[in-house]
């Protein structure tokens, strides 16, 4: 067994990784949970990536721990997937005129959230655009079909149900889901930060108190969601 790994400044670990995230999107479900299409677009030609390109891509198993802003951490998932950069590298940029001048990236999701990160921060060989966990695919909970695991970067930036993936030479049509402070630009865990404007250390306290009831919130909508709208095979 490898050693446990120390926790990022701030974190404690959870034994659950739970569903999580802003209570907007508690109630909001991808539409299309088992078809694996993304949507490229920006300051490239808009076009359509499909399941049988991306498993042209080498697939990589990752474990890695996983952090959320609120200070909480689940040790050691175990994803499959495909590396961002070989994503960027073998579809988008032979897609563009001139893939040098990309820089930023906004990741769109299928149940209307979406984050943005620098895209030389995708480039590190550990952020994955997931389809399995545990070595199954991607549950509803998690991202269904395909999140992005950015283990560096809060649990914000790892976007769940990814759909359209922008590509652009700046952040000027940036617009984050949530209130302005509560996003990073960066969201580097090792540096704590949290947010913008309020130190990381700061914010640790302002969002430990939301931790428990997010996570009711989130379980139960995910219950009442399973209970009316069964998938059909
Ligand atoms: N599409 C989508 N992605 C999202 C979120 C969300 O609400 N919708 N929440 C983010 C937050 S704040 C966290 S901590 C993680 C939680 O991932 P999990 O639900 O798999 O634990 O998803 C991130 N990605
Ligand atoms: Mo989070």
């Amino acid at each position: 067994m490898s050693e446990k790994t120390t926790l990022p400044p701030g974190q404690f670990e959870s034994e659950e990784f739970p569903r999580f995230g802003l209570p907007k999107y508690a109630k909001r479900f991808p539409r299309q949970p088992r078809e694996l299409r993304i949507q490229i677009s920006g300051d490239l030609e808009q076009s359509s990536v499909n399941a049988h390109e991306l498993a042209r891509l080498l697939r990589v198993e990752q474990t890695s721990d996983f952090h959320c802003v609120t200070t909480w951490s689940k040790r050691s998932l175990r994803w499959s997937g495909f590396r961002f950069a070989d994503f960027f590298g073998e579809i988008v940029a032979p897609r563009a005129q001139q893939p040098s001048a990309l820089t930023f990236v906004v990741l769109r999701c299928q149940d209307g959230y979406r984050t943005s990160l620098l895209l030389s921060d995708l480039m590190a060989p550990d952020v994955l655009l997931a389809d399995q966990l545990d070595g199954a695919p991607l549950s509803i909970e998690h991202g269904a079909p395909l999140r992005l695991v950015a283990p560096a970067h809060y649990g914000y930036k790892n976007a769940k149900h990814v759909d359209r993936i922008e590509l652009w030479r700046d952040d000027r049509n940036d617009r984050p889901a949530g209130l302005r402070f509560i996003d990073h630009p960066r969201a580097r865990v090792a540096l704590e930060e949290r947010g913008r404007g309020a130190p990381g250390w700061l914010l640790r306290y302002l969002y430990r108190p939301l931790i428990g009831s997010t996570i009711a919130r989130y379980r139960r909508a995910l219950d009442e969601y399973s209970g009316v709208d069964q998938p059909r095979e």
